[in-house]
């Protein structure tokens, strides 16, 4: 009896795990690569290609509507002197992240590494000739950072992707069309180059798809996303990706609640749960998939010499408590200048940030769950162990919270701090100090 009750748990487990997943179970190895990434909760994305040599961010070719041959030769003077890996990599740790996202090929089709599927590539391509992902696998895997990489489902360069677009504003730039042949060549490509990916630079985290939206039968644009999938072949290229690294996390930026197959759900520049970005609209938040949000430390991803929007260390970490308190990481980007060189303003940024982080980001964030209670004016709350920390980043307030069972309530460094318990709940002054983005109290269980 005992055996037929497990025995029929374990096919009604199975049953809702393929109705929610059809065809994809996660692997052991999966699970625990989801929840060091949840543990992380700061990474850092970096935009980096042949458009940073126009200082006009990475959609250049498209704003400017740039012919795609002579976009192309931006490649044949491409030659960052200044690239280093092992600086970067020390830089983003020293922010206390505990991966990058990077670019491998973005919307312009160049590939920032070594690929045998076209000579449109770093090392083939441009005068440098050194494969600049493979320099950061090297750098990141010696150095203990995990490598998370960037990968475009659509294309502005290659003829076998166009006239694929079916968004009214998509451009040609010139090229002539493909024949019936073309999407296949297409996929096949794609299949090729994520085979390289994942054999040729040993660990990977994930793979972080984006610009799936250019080609979708949804003609409304969000409203039917169950039709978008086919027609990518995502599901041969997630089968691909698990069988090849079965530990490697896959992300779609779709902006929809992750697809069979997504390992995390994203959000573009929002906390779980917002859409002041428009991106996010209808997007629920899932809760049975680790969370990331990525966002610009300006407003571009790729270097854009006249934007001077940067964000200041506290609105960084205000939006780190926030996105924690959310159970979700932040993914905050980095567009490197074409010499190869971190911008002083975000290197500056990101060097403050770390100091923070050391202080109070280690004990507070990483590692921790996301807390209780929604966001307030006051602030939010993220959990770990018997502590919930209290993080003040509104303005001060006596704040009540539904908590029994509390031995203490103290500052971040321990000191106590008076409160007034009743059978159901604690009150106390959580005040906001002078000059920080976030004071924290800890609430001891
Ligand atoms: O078009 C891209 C954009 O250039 C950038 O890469 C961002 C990052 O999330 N994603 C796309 C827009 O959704």
């Amino acid at each position: 009896m005992k055996r037929f009750f497990l025995t029929m748990c374990l096919v009604a487990g199975l049953a809702a795990s393929a109705t929610a997943q059809p065809g994809y179970v996660p692997s052991e190895e999966n699970l625990a690569s989801r929840h060091e990434f949840e543990n992380a909760r700061l990474g850092i994305f970096i935009h980096w290609g042949i458009y940073s040599m126009l200082g006009d961010g990475e959609w250049v070719q498209q704003k400017q509507n740039i012919d795609y041959q002579e976009y192309a030769k931006l490649a044949r003077g491409f030659y960052p002197s200044k690239f280093d890996a092992g600086e970067w990599v020390d830089l983003f740790k020293e922010a206390g992240a505990e991966y990058i996202t990077f670019t491998t090929r973005h919307h312009d089709g160049f590939s920032m590494f070594h690929t045998a599927q076209s000579d449109y590539n770093i090392v083939d391509g441009s005068p440098f000739g050194r494969d600049i992902v493979g320099e950061l696998a090297e750098a990141c895997h010696s150095k203990g950072m995990r490598l998370h990489f960037y990968y475009s489902h659509l294309d502005w360069h290659r003829t076998d992707y166009w006239p694929l677009s079916e968004r009214p504003d998509s451009r040609s730039f010139n090229r002539p069309a493909g024949d019936s042949t073309s999407w296949r060549k297409y996929e096949d490509f794609m299949m090729a180059q994520l085979k390289e990916l994942l054999t040729n630079y040993g660990k990977v985290g994930c793979i972080w798809f984006d610009g799936s939206w250019d080609r979708t039968t949804d003609k409304d644009w969000g409203k039917q996303p169950e039709r978008t999938p086919q027609e990518w072949n995502i599901y041969e290229q997630y089968e691909l990706i698990h069988r090849l690294q079965p530990g490697c996390l896959v992300a779609c930026n779709h902006h929809y609640s992750p697809f069979p197959g997504e390992d995390i759900q994203i959000f573009e520049r929002d906390v779980p749960g917002g859409n002041e970005s428009g991106f996010s609209e209808g997007q629920k938040v899932a809760t049975e998939y680790p969370l990331e949000t990525c966002t610009t430390m300006n407003k571009s991803w790729g270097y854009d010499i006249n934007d001077n929007n940067f964000k200041t260390v506290d609105d960084i970490v205000r939006l780190l408590v926030r996105t924690a308190s959310k159970n979700a990481n932040l993914l905050m980007n980095v567009g490197p200048r074409p010499d190869g060189t971190i911008p002083e303003r975000s290197a500056v940024v990101l060097r403050q940030l770390g100091e923070w982080m050391r202080t109070y980001g280690e004990e507070s964030i990483k590692g921790t769950e996301g807390g209780f209670a929604a966001e307030e004016p006051w602030g939010v709350q993220t959990r770990k162990g018997n502590v919930v920390y209290v993080h003040v980043i509104g303005e001060s307030a006596t704040i009540t919270l539904p908590y029994t069972k509390v031995k203490a309530v103290t500052t971040f460094n321990g000191e106590k701090v008076k409160y007034v318990k009743t059978k159901k709940d604690i009150t106390f002054d959580a005040v906001r100090e002078e000059g920080t983005p976030d004071t924290i109290y800890k609430i001891v269980f």
